[in-house]
């Protein structure tokens, strides 16, 4: 071994027991990953788990928030120390989710590390996160996250080499002890990839008629991203993109694209005139915001709208084999899938449980309520996908967001849905509220509930079709005679106490929808879940912290 590079066995006196990663990966504070060991412990256990990692390659990078920088140097001395033979950098480490996904698949890479927490908001007092994904370019599956969480409760030593950090400024070719090491830029390939899918000439001439449109980055990984699609590639103004610098604190917002974290935007097209057309996404790049003239688009409506105009985009042409849907997601894709024959599948919250449905070719397109919109171009959501696929929609039917939607809702009715999100309750308080709640199912049918009576209450399961396995316990559903859903799950990508999602749906296809406020239709069901679920009695909250 060269004299630079000096291999080294690192013995703990204990491990790690609180490594359990949730929806998307392990997501703790900045500070508890800055603890000794913790983020080492973690990545050994991914060494240990993930196959294929011995004599392959890896893909790594990260939404460029603080830590970001620490842990590409850590992994790339551990990953040669443990055998690796390969690793795709990028410069600066910046690498959107969807982007990193797309190096797994392009280079038959055996997996990738994503350092990223995503929507929660980032810096020394902010949130840090390890997603891991698996061959197919996917988050890993529920077994593979199981596997490396248990994996890390028992590691007591690592492997590492010890040598100055790479330069990530530039793009280069490096070899650590063997392993070797490719900075490439982690832009390109996404965006090559984009202009397959997409006609990037409709969209140009679109943005070059009397339609403007503004993207906010919210200081997170999407910046170059959007910047050499919109502003380089597509000739839109200079300033189309804001806050297009990744930042590591994403300049003390928030990176989660709805109506409370991006307000800034959210204001400018919703009580603006300046924009036809408006979009944000989070802090990897994953999730997307669609806004139009005084119009804001419910993710679950995007999902649908989306499938009921894929054709009009070159990748879709010949029509889709299938859609998917969270559970709690509004159905209102179901309807647009009904219609247009192509089947519909449910499943639990997180992208991972579309992967094997996406690789059996059972469905093109799906989404989550969360704002997360994606095909089979990948196995991540994907939110630059979503804004350009809003815009191809919007220049080949040359029409509005506000009138697009409006149409839609006339077709095929509309389901009014809102998300109530209670941040930070006391995990105790959380938990022994949502398990009340379960302990009382059985009793619930029957009963009346808002303007309906309940038909099935119950905790949702899901078994995959591709390889049958069962997963428990993914939210409580409180399903009504009328279609209208109740729906409680707790986070599990929150870092504080805990986060309690209430989910509220009704349907109706009365023409005079288009004018109605959800929050208004939804009251009732509202009012009902308050009533059973003692919400504010138990929380103390008076109302959500986000509602959208
Ligand atoms: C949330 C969303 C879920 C999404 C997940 C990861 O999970 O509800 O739909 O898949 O975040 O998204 P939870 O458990 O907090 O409800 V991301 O952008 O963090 O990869
Ligand atoms: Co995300």
């Amino acid at each position: 071994m060269s004299k630079e590079f000096i291999r080294r066995t690192v013995r703990l006196s204990s491990s790690f027991s609180d490594q359990k990663p949730g929806t998307s990966g392990l997501r703790k504070s900045s500070l508890q990953f800055e603890q000794p060991h913790y983020l080492e412990t973690f990545v050994q256990a991914i060494f240990q788990t993930l196959p294929g990692l011995k004599g392959g390659l890896l893909v790594l990078g990260g939404d460029g928030r603080y830590g970001n920088m620490r842990a590409i140097d850590l992994i790339l001395r551990m990953a040669a120390a443990n055998g690796v033979s390969r690793v795709i950098t990028t410069t600066n480490g910046i690498l959107s989710t969807p982007a990193a996904s797309n190096l797994i698949r392009i280079h038959n890479a055996v997996g990738g590390i994503i350092l990223s927490a995503s929507h929660n908001s980032g810096g020394p007092e902010g949130d840090f996160g390890v997603k891991i994904n698996a061959a197919n370019g996917g988050p890993a599956s529920e077994s593979l996250t199981n596997a490396i969480f248990d994996a890390s409760k028992s590691i007591l030593e690592y492997e590492i080499i010890d040598m100055p950090p790479i330069n990530l400024e530039n793009m280069g070719k490096y070899s650590i002890d063997g392993m070797s090491v490719d900075v490439i830029d982690g832009v390109e390939d996404y965006v090559d990839l984009m202009q397959r899918i997409f006609d990037f000439d409709q969209i140009h001439d679109l943005l070059k008629s009397n339609f403007s449109m503004v993207f906010d980055a919210l200081n997170a990984v999407t910046g170059p991203y959007a910047k050499r699609i919109f502003e380089e590639l597509l000739f839109a103004p200079y300033g189309t993109v804001r806050n297009g610098i990744p930042l590591e604190d994403f300049g003390g917002c928030h990176p989660d694209p709805n109506l409370t974290y991006a307000k800034e935007i959210a204001d400018l097209l919703i009580h603006g005139n300046d924009y036809s057309f408006g979009a944000a996404c989070d802090g990897d790049g994953d999730r997307n915001m669609i806004l139009g003239r005084a119009c804001f688009v419910n993710p679950s409506d995007s999902l649908a709208v989306l499938a009921d105009n894929a054709h009009l985009v070159p990748a879709y042409r010949d029509g889709l084999v299938g859609v998917a849907r969270s559970m709690p997601t509004s159905a209102a894709v179901d309807v647009v899938a009904k219609e247009k024959r192509f089947s519909c599948f449910e499943t639990p919250t997180g992208w991972k449980f579309f992967g094997n449905l996406l690789d059996s070719n059972l469905i093109s397109l799906c989404g989550e309520e969360s704002f997360g919109t994606g095909s089979n171009h990948i196995r991540e959501k994907d939110g630059l996908w979503a804004v350009l696929f809003w815009l191809q929609i919007l220049a080949a039917k040359k029409t509005s967001v506000a009138e697009l939607i409006s149409k839609h809702w006339l077709k095929y009715g509309r389901h009014f849905y809102s998300r109530h999100d209670y941040e930070q309750v006391p995990s105790d308080i959380a938990v022994q509220l949502y398990e009340r709640m379960e302990s009382m199912l059985p009793n619930l049918q029957g009963q009346k509930f808002a303007h309906s009576n309940i038909y099935k209450a119950d905790n949702f399961s899901y078994s995959d079709p591709i390889d049958n396995s069962l997963t428990k316990g993914q939210g409580i559903r409180i399903l009504l005679d009328d279609g209208s859903r109740v729906i409680l799950r707790l986070s599990g990508t929150g870092t504080q106490g805990s986060t309690l999602r209430v989910y509220l749906e009704k349907y109706s296809n009365s023409s005079q929808n288009i004018s109605l406020d959800p929050q208004l239709e939804l009251g009732s069901l509202i009012l009902a879940i308050d009533d059973l679920a003692e919400i504010k009695k138990r929380t103390g909250f008076e109302s959500p912290t986000v509602i959208t």
